[in-house]
């Protein structure tokens, strides 16, 4: 497998100390004094400011998904510096990874090769099963009653004058975010908007951030978030694109090189190594935006995605960061102290790699790291056997779904592969869409986190006007096909 190479970019990358060693540590945020000062003194929201609320959550399980829970559990760590308490942050994730048996540092969380323990201190509010749509979805609601039982019973209680930051990582498809577990309800866009809708409608929220990493990010917001509700959005990647994983094994910068699998992602990396280093009283949504969407563009190549800002942009886009995620009193002077306005950018060459080829690397990279003619070698080389032939299977099963429907390969591939133009949302008629997903996970299985890559066709075919019952002959016959060949699942 061929190592994605990019050249990352030089100047901006500079919140990048944490990874230059500190002898050649430069600081190049040039910034203007009397600015900064003006910014922070700044009166341009005169209501005081109320509770600052979270929602964190990691969509997915196993080993080879380590970074979500990493990035996660880091974003915890960011906003219990800047003043948070634990009451108001509600944690989703598995908890399967930081005593997996294949960690190396069994009960420590990294989300950076040289970064310190991030999952000491997190609160366990919703962990295994927990983590789902519904739990999601009642927290954000503040429905104490709908979470009798479950996790820690915390939800965002939210007043009128309080802010909401929610932070989602894991794998996308298009409209949708997954939640832990193949067999899981995905979380779908329309109800997320609806969600949020009915959110604001209760009054309980004065304005809300939202950052998604995700593959195929924006569709969950592409022409559905109304505006008018105070919601400031950044997403990993924009409608049809895949977001990227960081710290991987061999790639530069690397993880350590007892880690088979990528200790973070590049979007969520980027705001969080933004966020823990300076001083967010003094840092817009806005800069906080362009810092990230640099870093995470990865110059000049396509190993990068598109951060895009979504919902009331113009109107929240000059708020601080503090306001919604508070800030470190140790940042405090940070830009007053450490400017050299003369220093050169480090120039450095970074890789990073498609979200959806990560299971390939961690298990190619087990098989790398066992002992030549171990019962471990073995293993490592049959599971990754079976992720690559369930690659083969999903893609193989789309192309023959596409020529029972539409007859010929071209006029399949038409459909499947479209992409609709910006503002508009990825489909059109949500219920068929998730009838076709449906009747895709009965006749041929879950979709894999690679074959989120797919659920676009299915959307599309929607758009295009076939019927469900249609997509579901074509899926049966598909799959029933493939599994008399010799691509037996
Ligand atoms: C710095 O900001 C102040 C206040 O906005 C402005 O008056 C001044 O011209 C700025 N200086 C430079 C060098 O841009
Ligand atoms: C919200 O802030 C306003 C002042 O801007 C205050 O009058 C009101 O009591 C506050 N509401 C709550 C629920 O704290
Ligand atoms: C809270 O959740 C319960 C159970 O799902 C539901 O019946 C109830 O309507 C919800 N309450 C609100 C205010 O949404
Ligand atoms: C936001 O900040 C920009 C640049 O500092 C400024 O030009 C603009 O007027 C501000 N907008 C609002 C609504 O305060
Ligand atoms: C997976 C992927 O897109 N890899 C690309 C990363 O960037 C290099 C250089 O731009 C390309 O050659 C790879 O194909």
């Amino acid at each position: 497998m061929k190592m994605n190479l990019c050249s990352f970019f030089s100047v901006l990358l500079l919140h990048f100390v944490v990874l230059i060693p500190n002898h050649i540590c430069v600081e190049s945020r040039i910034v203007n004094f009397s600015k900064v000062k003006e910014f922070i003194s700044r009166d341009d929201d005169k209501s005081p400011q109320g509770t600052r609320w979270a929602i964190l959550l990691a969509g997915s399980n196993g080993y080879s998904n380590y970074r979500h829970q990493a990035d996660v559990c880091h974003a915890y760590q960011v906003l219990k510096k800047g003043g948070l308490k634990d009451e108001n942050i509600v944690v989703f994730m598995y908890d399967d990874i930081a005593f997996n048996e294949k960690n190396p540092r069994p009960g420590v969380l990294i989300n950076n090769p040289r970064g310190e323990d991030v999952y000491n201190g997190v609160p366990k509010d919703y962990i295994g099963r927990d983590v789902n749509v519904n739990n999601f979805l009642n927290v954000l609601h503040g429905n104490k009653s709908a979470l009798t039982g479950k996790g820690s019973g915390k939800v965002v209680s939210s007043g009128p004058n309080d802010t909401i930051f929610v932070y989602y990582a894991d794998h996308g498809g298009a409209g949708i975010l997954s939640m832990p577990g193949i067999f899981s309800e995905p979380l779908y866009a329309n109800d997320f908007n609806d969600a949020l809708i009915k959110k604001h409608k209760t009054g309980t929220y004065k304005s809300m951030v939202i950052y998604i990493e995700a593959c195929e990010a924006g569709s969950m917001f592409e022409g559905l978030l109304k505006p008018g509700m105070n919601i400031y959005v950044t997403t990993a990647s924009n409608a049809h694109e895949s977001s990227w994983g960081y710290y991987c094994p061999d790639d530069v910068p690397a993880a350590p090189s007892e880690y088979t699998t990528c200790l973070g992602d590049l979007y969520s990396i980027a705001w969080l190594e933004d966020s823990e280093k300076y001083n967010m009283k003094a840092e817009s949504l806005e800069k906080q935006y362009e810092v990230v969407r640099r870093r995470t563009f990865n110059e000049n190549s396509d190993n990068g995605s598109h951060v895009i800002q979504y919902g009331d942009i113009k109107q929240l886009r000059n708020q601080s960061m503090y306001t919604y995620i508070g800030t470190n009193p140790e940042n405090d002077e940070y830009k007053f102290s450490k400017i050299k306005t003369n220093s050169k950018p480090v120039q450095m060459l970074s890789h990073s790699r498609n979200q959806r080829d990560t299971d390939l690397i961690h298990f190619k990279q087990q098989y790398q790291n066992a002992p030549e003619g171990s019962e471990k070698k073995t293993k490592a080389w049959q599971r990754y056997q079976n992720v690559v032939h369930d690659r083969n299977y999903v893609d193989g099963s789309m192309d023959l779904i596409g020529k029972f429907l539409f007859g010929t390969t071209e006029m399949a591939s038409e459909v499947l592969k479209a992409v609709r133009p910006a503002g508009q949302p990825v489909v059109d008629d949500w219920s068929c869409y998730k009838t076709m997903v449906e009747a895709y996970k009965k006749n041929c299985g879950p979709f894999s986190r690679y074959g989120l890559k797919h659920m676009r066709s299915l959307a599309n075919m929607c758009n295009a006007g076939v019927k469900p019952e249609n997509f579901a002959k074509a899926s049966n016959y598909a799959c029933n096909t493939l599994r008399k060949s010799s691509l037996q699942r």
